[in-house]
């Protein structure tokens, strides 16, 4: 068996966080992670506090486990989804995209849990001053919103710069890249791109189609001019972007409304022209669909496995 503080801490079998995709991650991925012993986690995205409220409900009713939401901070809904989240009283409120500061008050009288997603040792340390229950480190690699850092170079300085316990995400999905993010310093690892594979994950079969045939050199990161990079599957809509970024006669504003609704088009509707398919570097080894279960145990058995044959490097 794995073990980590965190299973005992968050009432979880296995030290697997679902990442929280906008427009992916919703009730039904997150009970099937939840029943399976990981942490489900429901993404916010850009969606309404109503809407949110509806997916909290309709997760209690598909499992008595643990799960959390993923408050995006960027969205123009934060401040209502975080209400939401607090009047749930959902266990654990996961960030990202943001500082969560203002809302942590709030949650914590509401017995919320904080749980933000960092890309720095300092983003992290101040997390822990405010009162943060543990932080995901997020590297590079992975899918979405990004920051600097890698994920090999940001997890054992964060682990070293706090006292929470710190879960590692980006460019993790399989056994071997939790053996080493447990190495580097983590108690857990959040996982996005392989639960995109999901049985239970209910994008567009044009989307799961690109990540089960992405190969490791087939993501690009776009929005870096904007101030907010996100790595997704290239395409030509993301290649095109990428090259209007360097386009001085194209305007901020013109760039921002080319990628307005793209995450949705992608997941929703399978849009190949105009749709956003957020997925990380770590794509090329998602190459068959599971249930969440099975990813699950898959992934600790063989972390479990090199884990307790590691002592073969030492004589
Ligand atoms: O948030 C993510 N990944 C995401 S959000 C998203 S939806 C979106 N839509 C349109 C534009 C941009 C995003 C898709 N993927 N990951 C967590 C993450 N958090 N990555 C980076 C950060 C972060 C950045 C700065 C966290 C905290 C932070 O703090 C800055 C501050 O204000 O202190």
């Amino acid at each position: 068996m794995l073990q980590s503080p965190i299973l005992g801490i968050l009432g979880l079998k296995y030290p697997v966080f679902q990442g929280g995709m906008a427009w992916v991650s919703d009730a039904k991925l997150a009970a099937a992670v939840s029943n399976a012993g990981g942490l489900g986690i429901i993404g916010a995205g850009n969606a309404p506090g109503s809407f949110v409220r509806g997916e909290i409900r309709r997760a209690r009713e598909m499992t008595d486990r643990p799960f959390a939401v993923n408050i995006m901070l960027m969205s123009p809904y934060a401040e209502e989804v975080a209400a939401v989240v607090a009047g749930e009283k959902v266990k654990i409120a996961v960030t990202g995209a943001g500082n969560p500061e203002k809302y942590m008050k709030m949650w914590h009288e509401n017995g919320v849990s904080v749980i933000p997603v960092i890309p720095s040792a300092a983003i992290a340390r101040r997390m822990e001053r405010a009162g943060a229950a543990a932080v995901v480190a997020e590297g590079c690699e992975s899918g979405g919103h990004i920051g600097e850092l890698t994920t090999m170079a940001l997890v054992p300085q964060v682990a070293g710069a706090v006292n929470i316990p710190v879960i590692a995400a980006g460019g993790i999905a399989d056994g071997r890249g939790m053996a080493a993010a447990l190495m580097l310093g983590a108690v857990g690892v959040q996982i996005g791109t392989r639960f995109l594979s999901a049985v239970e994950c209910g994008i567009h079969p044009n989307y799961k189609n690109k990540v089960l045939n992405a190969k490791d050199i087939d993501t690009v990161v776009t929005g870096r001019r904007l101030g907010h990079p996100v790595r997704s599957l290239k395409t030509p809509f993301s290649r095109a972007y990428f090259a209007k970024e360097y386009d001085c006669s194209i305007s901020g504003e013109e760039l921002e409304a080319l990628g307005a609704g793209a995450l949705k088009l992608a997941a929703a509707d399978g849009d190949e022209k105009n749709g956003c398919f957020i997925a990380g570097q770590i794509a090329g080894l998602v190459t068959k669909e599971q249930t969440a279960l099975e990813i699950i145990e898959e992934m600790c058995a063989e972390a479990e496995q090199l884990l307790s044959a590691a002592a073969k490097w030492v004589i």
